[in-house]
């Protein structure tokens, strides 16, 4: 699926854009899905279910969300609960592609929708996946499929290209997890961000090391990520997945291994936090019924 080019330019950079990740129809489908469940967010003034295999609220909103002006910011795990969502994860270019990056053998370990209404105020802080999601190698991918156009105006990731071959950098403010490198690194590292941006339907991969962040959505567009994250079948996870879910493990290309591979590094473990989101661990409050939660 992918050129020799491109593979080269993922491991170089530590992302990859490439469009056409799912046909017209699944983009369709995953977009019809996602306007229903904001317009149920509606009904709701703080996170709601069903819940994920967890207990924890499946639907997360940003302290601004009202009916008139819904803030719905994550959607935990909709493979669960969408077979559109699921066909994606097993039936896609996407998966393909990832296949190129990091396979033949390929497991799926969680997924997620972060959205940025209109409105909303919800920016991700700089962190690197890999210390949420610590493995015992870091062969993994997170897929970011744009579900709808994302714009330099409307929140668009952004990235630290290189950045995955450095340090692993702590999420820690002494014994606090914050789910976000300390101010200094980002300050460090912010000349170098490049703004990831593309048409509704392509993907951005990341390695799992690479720094990332973004910011709020000034917009009047909605932006929308399906985030997926897999991995070589002879990674295994370090840590409890904080977005449990029933597939975790699921072979979807290939063969499975009962044969961890391991690389020598230090990995600072994450903690299992039970907020609805890691933008409530971020700091970002969630709606709640009695005003701030
Ligand atoms: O939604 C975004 O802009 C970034 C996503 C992200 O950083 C993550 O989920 O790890």
């Amino acid at each position: 699926m992918l050129s020799d080019t491109q593979i080269n330019d993922f491991w170089r950079d530590g992302y990859l854009v490439a469009p056409d990740a799912v046909t017209p129809a699944q983009l369709d489908a995953l977009r019809r899905d996602v306007a229903g469940w904001v317009e149920e967010s509606r009904h709701h003034s703080a996170p709601f279910g069903p819940p994920t295999l967890d207990g924890r609220p499946r639907f997360d909103m940003g302290e601004e969300h009202s009916a008139a002006h819904p803030a719905l910011r994550r959607i935990n795990n909709p493979s669960d609960i969408s077979a559109a969502y699921m066909e994606v994860v097993k039936s896609s270019a996407m998966t393909d592609m990832v296949a190129d990056l990091v396979g033949p053998d390929l497991k799926f370990h969680h997924c997620k929708i972060n959205l940025k209404l209109p409105g909303s105020n919800t920016e991700v802080g700089y962190h690197q996946d890999f210390a949420y999601t610590p493995h015992t190698n870091d062969d993994l991918v997170t897929c970011l499929l744009m579900l709808d156009d994302m714009t330099l105006d409307n929140g668009c990731l952004k990235v630290i290209p290189g950045s995955h071959k450095g340090p692993l950098y702590s999420l820690y403010d002494g014994e606090r997890f914050t789910g976000a490198v300390a101010p200094a690194v980002e300050r460090q590292f912010k000349p170098a961000e490049i703004a990831v941006t593309g048409r509704a339907g392509s993907v951005c991969f990341m390695h799992t090391c690479l720094l990332h962040g973004s910011d709020a959505n000034r917009s009047d567009k909605s932006r929308g990520l399906y985030i997926c994250v897999l991995s070589a079948a002879d990674a295994f996870p370090l840590s409890k997945n904080v977005m449990a879910n029933p597939n975790e493990g699921m072979i979807l290309r290939g063969h499975p291994t009962r044969t961890a591979r391991l690389v020598a590094r230090d990995i600072e473990l994450p903690i299992a936090y039970k907020q609805a989101s890691f933008f409530a661990v971020q700091g970002q409050r969630s709606a709640s019924a009695g005003g701030r939660a």
